[in-house]
């Protein structure tokens, strides 16, 4: 029919085009996750992929843009690593006539029309589930650590103000430390000593921005000679495989889907942008609490 054909003709159409991703590094297995994620897309839809790890820099990320931008690329995906500082270079994207898909985080733009859509989760919401699974498990009293993610990402700054917005609500709930473990096991866990250093026994609970960070506290608290997830409770948010074992052996409490296989909606924006349709400014990830009991269970299903 004509409508196959001229669907047929525009796949081969795309087939043609380069499309530029500005990846932030690998801090995580759910960034390596989402890196597979676009990378298999890219290739199942038979796009030329340019990527570029930034390793954690923006001043990485934004030569990246700018050498898309002077290659001619027809499209460009942008994990970016802090919220601020994007209006200058989207503008040039923008001037350039290149649509700019972000993916996982959001960024913080004068004009957000120098961006496409944005495909990511609620963090605030995120931060919410994890803070009322814990009070309800503790009834509404625990001293809390925190680790946060990385400075001035919006996961960082929006996970924290959803949980702190839940703990809030109960006078016996308190965090009593807070400090970057910049999304890592290693550092995850060097802070996590520092806090047992100073806190031992007082700490009820960990609240971890990402499962490598809880990770990295869980070894922690062993080395310290007490068991995460009776002795200190460990809540934690992304859902990646790791965490399910961790579940399974009864180390981790619990954590928070956040979806990483971000490829093929992605492509979807790209190429509604292609097509000249509207896209939804913010696409938005959905996201549930996972626990303990549940983890034997689900762990085989788990994809990352
Ligand atoms: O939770 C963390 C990562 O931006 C949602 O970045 C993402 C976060 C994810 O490195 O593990």
């Amino acid at each position: 029919s004509l409508a196959l054909s001229a669907t047929l003709l525009s796949a081969q159409a795309f087939a043609e085009l380069t499309i530029g991703f500005s990846q932030i590094g690998a801090e995580s297995a759910w960034r390596s996750a989402e890196t597979e994620s676009i990378k298999s897309e890219a290739e199942k839809r038979g796009y030329t992929l340019k990527f570029s790890d930034a390793q954690q820099k923006q001043e990485n990320q934004i030569k990246a843009i700018r050498s898309f931008i002077a290659q001619g690329v027809d499209g460009i995906i942008l994990a970016p690593v802090v919220e601020t500082g994007w209006d200058r270079v989207l503008k040039e994207a923008k001037a350039a006539d290149i649509p700019v898909v972000l993916v996982d985080r959001g960024i913080k733009v004068k004009d957000n029309d120098l961006y496409l859509s944005k495909i990511a989760s609620d963090f605030v919401f995120e931060g919410k589930l994890a803070g009322a699974w814990l009070a309800q498990e503790t009834n509404g009293y625990a001293n809390i650590v925190e680790l946060q993610g990385g400075p001035g990402a919006a996961p960082a700054i929006d996970r924290k103000a959803g949980f702190g917005q839940m703990v809030e609500q109960f006078p016996g709930m308190e965090i009593t430390a807070s400090q970057t473990g910049e999304w890592t096991r290693t550092k995850g866990k060097e802070v996590m000593e520092a806090f047992l250093k100073a806190q031992g026994e007082e700490i009820d609970a960990v609240y971890a921005h990402n499962d490598d960070m809880a990770l990295g506290a869980i070894q922690a608290i062993k080395e310290f000679g007490l068991m995460p997830g009776k002795d200190i409770l460990v809540v934690s948010i992304d859902g990646v495989k790791a965490a399910f074992q961790a579940m399974v052996d009864g180390e981790l409490n619990a954590t928070v889907d956040c979806n990483p296989l971000l490829g093929p909606l992605a492509f979807d924006a790209l190429e509604m942008a292609f097509n000249g349709k509207d896209v939804d400014k913010w696409i938005v990830q959905k996201d549930k609490i996972n626990v303990q009991q549940d983890a034997a269970e689900m762990i085989d299903s788990r994809m990352f």
